[in-house]
């Protein structure tokens, strides 16, 4: 049995990719470890949600050149934690730029398969690490209402990196009311510390995600 058939389900569900983009990937200014496990894995949790009508949507992480959360634009050096603007910032290299390389989505990606595309981090002032908010929580994408507009109650998150802009997107889910299942295998972490991504995935779950991994998908 499909744990989630969307045509017969009362709730109705999407797929969310966060942030798979070239920057984030072996090669890039900002790679997690064993990124191309997580391309492969969303393109079999994409094959899986098209099997059952989930749409597939992603988000991206799209910065000006001068973003402040830039360490070349702070005056401060990569990995350095501070604040920024009153809120707490980690300093990073410069990453995924608006209409450069680094800030396209994986070339191996399935990307034909996304439907909607929801970009953040815009602001140069603030950072973004939510796909829903901006960390002052002040501006929001077009993601909820869009979601809002689907009727879409429930969102499988897969991507990177479990311990910033994944955990930072489930928790705003959860916060806005949504049924979250984050899809474990699909996830990786940064790790300034070697246990980050174990504590945001628990953290996460503490908060009423249920972690999952892709096969429960079947
Ligand atoms: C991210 C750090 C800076 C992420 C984005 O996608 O997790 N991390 N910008
Ligand atoms: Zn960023």
């Amino acid at each position: 049995m499909p744990m989630n058939k969307q045509s017969e389900d009362l709730v109705k569900s999407a797929l969310l990719l966060v942030d798979l983009q070239n920057d984030f990937c072996t090669g890039g200014a900002l790679a997690v470890a064993d990124s191309d496990i997580v391309i492969q894995t969303a393109n079999k949790a994409i094959e899986l949600c098209q099997k059952q009508n989930i749409p597939i949507i992603a988000s991206q992480d799209w910065h000006p050149a001068n973003h402040l959360s830039f360490a070349s634009n702070s005056g401060t050096q990569v990995g350095d934690i501070g604040k920024l603007n009153g809120i707490a910032q980690v300093w990073w290299p410069d990453h995924c730029v608006q209409g450069e390389y680094g800030a396209e989505f994986h070339p191996e990606l399935n990307r034909d398969a996304i439907v909607e595309v929801f970009t953040k981090g815009e602001n140069p002032q603030v950072d973004s690490y939510s796909a829903f908010f901006d960390n002052d929580k002040i501006s929001q994408t077009r993601l909820h209402t869009w979601l809002q507009q689907q009727q879409i109650t429930q969102l499988f998150i897969m991507g990177i990196a479990t311990d910033y802009c994944v955990k930072f997107t489930v928790m705003d889910a959860l916060k806005l009311g949504y049924n979250v299942d984050v899809l474990i295998d699909g996830c990786r972490g940064v790790n300034l510390s070697a246990m980050d991504s174990e504590l945001a995935l628990a953290e996460m779950s503490q908060k009423g995600a249920t972690l999952l991994t892709t096969d429960s998908l079947q």
